[in-house]
Parts: C-alpha cells; sequence; structure tokens
C-alpha cells in the first residue's frame, strides 16, 4: 500500500496487567528491559480503549507531529517520542526499498491518538500498561496490518514496561532482561480467581514510577538483595498459577509487594505511596484471614490495595471496605488480551 492509503484509523482495547510477582528496577542498556522476573494477571474488568490515527507527513512538516491525547487532556510529546520512534523503525525494518517508495518508510508517518480509561489514570492501577499495549497493537496494525502478540509486546515495552504483559490475556511472565513478555495459561485457565481493586484515591501518583524505580535502584542500599530474591519468588509465584493454589499465590503476591516497597521505604529521599486507608485495608484483610477468608493483597505504585481472592468471597471484601474507598471496589475475572478493530 502506498502513501495514498493514509490516513487510517485503528481502534484497540487492552486491560491492566497487575503484577503478582512485580518488576521493579530497570537493567541498564536497553529501553526499559527489567531486572526483576514479573508474573502477572491480565484484569478483565477495566481497560484502555485507544484510536490511532496514522497519516503521511507532507515535506517540510515538523518531523514531530505525534499527537496524544489521554481522557481529554493533550500529553506532553517528550513521553511519547521513544515510543513512536519505534514503532517508525519497526515500520522502516519492515518496509525495505520499493520501486518508487522511500527505504526510510517509517520516517514520514505521524500519530494522531485518543485514549480513554475507564478506570483512574496515573493511580497506581496500571493505566500505562493497558494504554500502551492498546497503542502498540494499533499502530502496527494501521501501518503493517496484523502481527504477532510478541512483536506487539516487545514494541509496547518501549512506551511501559509493563505494557509488554497486557498484551496478552490470561497470566503472563515477564523475565529480567526480556525484550517481551510470554503468555503462561489464557484466561480460562483459573476460572474461580477473582481481584478486587479497592480505589482509595483518585489523585495522580507524586512520583512516576519510571522516576521512583531509578531513585531506588540508585539509592536504596536494599535493592541488590530484593534484585537477588525475586527470580525465587517469581518462580514460586507461577508454580502457585499452575497448581491453582490460591493460597499460596496470596502469599508469594504478599511477599513480592512488600519486598518491593521495602526497598522503596529505603530509597533517599524514602518513597511512600501508601495511604492510611491503605495500611487500613491491609490491616483489615489481616484480620480476615484469621477469620479463615481466603484474601491477599498486593500494591502497585500507588495507594490502591488489590485483592487476590475467589469468585464465592469478592463480595464481601468490596462490602467490607466500602466506607474507605472513593469509587466502588471493582471485581475482576482473568481478562483477554489486547483486541483490535476498526474505528468506527
Ligand atoms: C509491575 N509496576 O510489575 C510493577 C509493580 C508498578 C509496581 O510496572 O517505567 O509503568 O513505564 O517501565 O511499567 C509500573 O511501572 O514503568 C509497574 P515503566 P511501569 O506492574
Amino acid at each position: 500500500q502506498g502513501p495514498e492509503s493514509f490516513p487510517r484509523t485503528i481502534s484497540a482495547t487492552a486491560h491492566p496487567s497487575l503484577a503478582v510477582a512485580k518488576y521493579w528496577g530497570k537493567q541498564t542498556g536497553a529501553i526499559n528491559t527489567a531486572a526483576t522476573p514479573s508474573v502477572a494477571i491480565t484484569l478483565g474488568a477495566i481497560a484502555a480503549r485507544t484510536t490511532l490515527t496514522v497519516d503521511c507527513a507532507s515535506e517540510g512538516d515538523q518531523p514531530c507531529r505525534d499527537q496524544v491525547v489521554l481522557n481529554g487532556v493533550s500529553q506532553d510529546p517528550r513521553r511519547f517520542r521513544p515510543f513512536f520512534d519505534a514503532v517508525r523503525e519497526v515500520i522502516t525494518l519492515n518496509c525495505p526499498h520499493q520501486d518508487g517508495g522511500s527505504d526510510q518508510a517509517g520516517e514520514c508517518l505521524f500519530f494522531t491518538v485518543r485514549s480513554d480509561n475507564d478506570f483512574p489514570t496515573a493511580a497506581g492501577l496500571a493505566s500505562s500498561a493497558a494504554g500502551f499495549a492498546a497503542l502498540a497493537a494499533s499502530a502496527l496494525t494501521a501501518t503493517l496490518g496484523e502481527r504477532p502478540p510478541e512483536e506487539i509486546s516487545r514494541l509496547a515495552r518501549i512506551g511501559s514496561g509493563s505494557a509488554c504483559r497486557s498484551v496478552y490475556g490470561g497470566f503472563t511472565r515477564w523475565d529480567a532482561g526480556a525484550p517481551a513478555a510470554e503468555q503462561l495459561y489464557p484466561e480460562t485457565w483459573w476460572p474461580d480467581l477473582r481481584v478486587v481493586v479497592l480505589p482509595v484515591s483518585s489523585a495522580e501518583k507524586p512520583l512516576s514510577s519510571r522516576d521512583a524505580m531509578n531513585r531506588t535502584r540508585d539509592t536504596s542500599p536494599f535493592y541488590d538483595a530484593w534484585v537477588a530474591d525475586a527470580p525465587s519468588l517469581a518462580g514460586e509465584t507461577r508454580e502457585a498459577i499452575a497448581q491453582r493454589d490460591l493460597e499460596r499465590l496470596g502469599q508469594t503476591a504478599r511477599l513480592s509487594y512488600l519486598r518491593m516497597f521495602s526497598t522503596m521505604f529505603a530509597a533517599a529521599p524514602p518513597i511512600m505511596y501508601w495511604l492510611p486507608q491503605s495500611l487500613e485495608i491491609i490491616r483489615g484483610l489481616e484480620e480476615l484471614r484469621r477469620m479463615g477468608l481466603p484474601v491477599w493483597e498486593t500494591m502497585d505504585a500507588g495507594p490502591q490495595v488489590k485483592v487476590i481472592t475467589d469468585a464465592a468471597h469478592a463480595r464481601q471484601v468490596a462490602e467490607e471496605f466500602r466506607d474507605l474507598l472513593v469509587s466502588p471496589a471493582i471485581i475482576s475475572e482473568v481478562g483477554p488480551g489486547v483486541t483490535v478493530g476498526t474505528a468506527s
């Protein structure tokens, strides 16, 4: 297809990736390669929906005309530049010199994107994971047609590390140093599993995950211990999923997030995403476990608490903490990977 077929518009939907074994820390060198292996669940109940238009710039146009509007707000193009440059590079690599064409096929392309999340953005609900997974899928489909998920995952990772997992449904792994994530099991693997998301704040996080990770790596005396310990915990997490062992999954997920936060508390200056409500829920869950309920929490770079449980107890968890929440609890099953469609 030649430039006469532009502009083209594609939409995509992707779901957040909730890590039960956490990615926290980057290797130096390549963009967003993880220092720790992670294992995650794709959350079906919440989504990012993206509509992307790709067009061919005319000669004399500004070299970077990419635009991203997220939940109605225009975003700083610098955040997206490495991602779109990577998209252009992939296109150039896949469209070698053609008669009458350029050998820099991707160079003239620019992207206009609208993305909307149906959950709080930048508050520790993996909005960047879902957003960049949808963005990578729509950008590749709009320019090169259907592509293998591994390639979408690789590209999504350039936008945001955790996004490489969101490309897949079900249960995923992303290994330390790996360029892409992989699916461990599809979303049908564990029908009884539920994640209850408890939103205690809708405020944007004070420090991006990226800055927080880098500060942890550069200043926390516990960082090396965290990185050394993470592979065995990730291995146990994968075994718990393989055996559909809820108690083991819950216990390893708790260890992973608490060890991750321990490295952050020890950074200089210390990083503290928690709110009093977060701790109140953590204590409340301890009480529920004492009463025999199968409930274990995890947290990410924000104050929200996510509870790993089963279908029989999800509603009770949602009710129990209602007074602490800024919006209703979200009960999620394990969800599908990214889906792409022609935009309406
Ligand atoms: C995760 N988090 O494994 C971890 C656990 C938050 C805590 O990945 O810098 O938005 O874009 O690669 O992926 C959040 O960080 O960071 C994250 P970048 P990302 O889900």
